[in-house]
């Protein structure tokens, strides 16, 4: 059985996954009404990897007989300025769920469950890669600009995200 403080804190990660999800589908579409295709499919890819974060939290609870409460979405920012805004606060927001997987990870170790410490790790992993993406992104546009010619670029990568 799952500690009841654990219990709780990977049932509130499942929320704050489809918030991620939101924010992303958010994104995407302040990207689609300019006709900025690449960044918007960007944005859906990585909405949809926040879904399967969500969906990999709730299996797990449920694998230790445990069970998922929902709680409400926050609505998401839709007013951005640029398209730097735009990655700079989901790289924020990344951080920001780096902290809370700490967080989790914090728990399991203080309540000494083994299994989700084992099962957090690929979480630890994920998040260095997704705050990179992020961070990446954002070094091309201070490198290259974010306009014109590179703003085109960085489109048409982007819009190749598998
Ligand atoms: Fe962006 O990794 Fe889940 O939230």
């Amino acid at each position: 059985m799952l500690p009841k403080k654990l219990e709780k804190e990977l049932n509130d990660q499942v929320t704050y996954e489809y918030d991620s999800s939101w924010i992303y589908l958010q994104m995407e579409q302040y990207f689609a009404a300019q006709n900025l295709d690449g960044f918007a499919h960007f944005f859906a890819r990585q909405a949809e990897e926040e879904d399967k974060h969500a969906h990999k939290f709730a299996g797990y609870l449920v694998e230790r007989n445990s069970s998922v409460t929902l709680a409400a979405l926050r609505q998401p920012k839709a007013d951005y300025t640029s398209v730097v805004e735009v990655f700079e606060e989901a790289l924020k927001h990344e951080q920001f769920i780096t902290a809370r997987i700490h967080t989790l990870m914090n728990v399991a170790i203080e309540t000494k469950d083994e299994a989700t410490q084992v099962f957090l790790q690929w979480f630890l992993t994920e998040q260095v890669e997704e705050e990179d993406t992020m961070q990446t992104i954002l070094d091309r546009f201070q490198i290259f600009g974010s306009d014109g010619a590179s703003l085109y670029l960085m489109e048409q990568e982007l819009g190749k995200r598998e």
